[in-house]
């Protein structure tokens, strides 16, 4: 959240969003979790909107149904792909970022429940601006698709 609507926000609790509109500039839309292969973590998907005028970052993900999530981006090396975690992910100013299966993903380590198709996942975001996204990401059958 930037500065100004931080202070409008501390000052005016109630009136900052219809006034201002901060806050309301990302949308998480499209949340999947793909069905896992026994005692393996889960791979999430979904798109993050930006309709602000400042790239915002995604920094962190959890959910009660594992022990951390991971924000994974794919890379080559040595002719292989293979997946690295990073730390945040930027969403540009007026853009968006789609973590999709074969890209960018997030991955549920240590799951505490059996995640079957059918199931729902509750997913929080956390972004550097402090703005803090919910998504309720239901869990698919769905093969990889590499890109
Ligand atoms: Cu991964």
């Amino acid at each position: 959240m930037d500065p100004a609507c931080r202070a409008v926000k501390l000052a005016f609790p109630l009136l900052f969003v219809t006034l201002l509109g901060c806050g309301e500039s990302i949308t998480v839309r499209d949340a999947w979790i793909r069905e896992p292969p026994p005692r393996s973590p889960a791979a999430g998907y979904l798109i993050i909107e930006n309709r602000g005028a400042r790239s915002v970052e995604l920094v962190g993900v959890e959910t009660v149904a594992a022990e951390r999530t991971e924000i994974h981006v794919m890379e080559h090396r040595d002719g292989k792909m293979t997946m690295r975690i990073t730390d945040a992910v930027t969403v540009p100013a007026d853009g968006q970022v789609a973590l999709l299966s074969g890209g960018t993903h997030l991955m549920l380590m240590g799951l505490r429940r059996k995640l079957k198709a059918g199931d729902e996942v509750a997913l929080v975001l956390h972004f550097a601006d402090d703005t803090v996204k919910r998504v309720v990401a239901p869990v698919r059958k769905g093969g990889y698709a590499p890109r």
